[in-house]
């Protein structure tokens, strides 16, 4: 199993977004730096919300929850997605799944043609891999989703509702 680093991860999905946490003006209460744990990595700090995320056969999972279930997401909030595709696939080799932002599904192109968050589509990942993706979540409340384009696997049902609230 590959894990990728969470310094891996910023360059891959979220280099732009801790850009804007630095020139944010809300920023970490010196409380949280604080009490920021050893072995993280400095911006670990602004995280105000993990979710751990299994992704498998047609089917995303928060832990705690039932299999696509809808999540609620906070404007303003940081979210930490902590992505693990556990699909071994039927003859063991990995069948890769990503998790893309957006609305308005494009089905011959595969991607959502309006992003929740802005330049960003989401993450890929392979069978057997971990991956994580840090965002604030955009003013834009509202029904949005959360799907897997890979081919086929939206159509099965791999997609879950996002509910954005203030
Ligand atoms: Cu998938």
């Amino acid at each position: 199993m590959i894990k990728k680093t969470r310094r891996q991860t910023l360059q891959l999905a979220g280099a732009a977004l801790l850009g804007g946490l630095a020139t944010s003006t809300l920023g970490p209460s010196p409380s949280a730096l604080a009490q920021q744990a050893p072995g993280l990595e400095p911006w670990e700090a602004y995280i105000d919300e993990k979710l751990e995320i299994e992704m498998g056969t047609n089917y995303f999972q928060v832990k705690g929850q039932e299999k696509n279930a809808p999540i609620t997401l906070k404007v303003g909030k940081i979210y930490l997605l902590e992505f693990a595709n556990v699909d071994k696939g039927v003859i063991g080799r990995g069948v890769p799944h990503n998790a893309l932002f957006g609305k308005d599904p494009d089905l011959s192109k595969r991607f959502y043609k309006t992003l929740l968050i802005d330049n960003v589509f989401g993450i890929d990942l392979e069978g057997g891999q971990e991956g994580e993706f840090a965002f604030r979540v955009p003013d834009k409340p509202g029904e949005w989703e959360m799907g897997s384009f890979v081919t086929g696997q939206y159509e099965a049902g791999m997609k879950i509702t996002l509910i954005i609230k203030k």
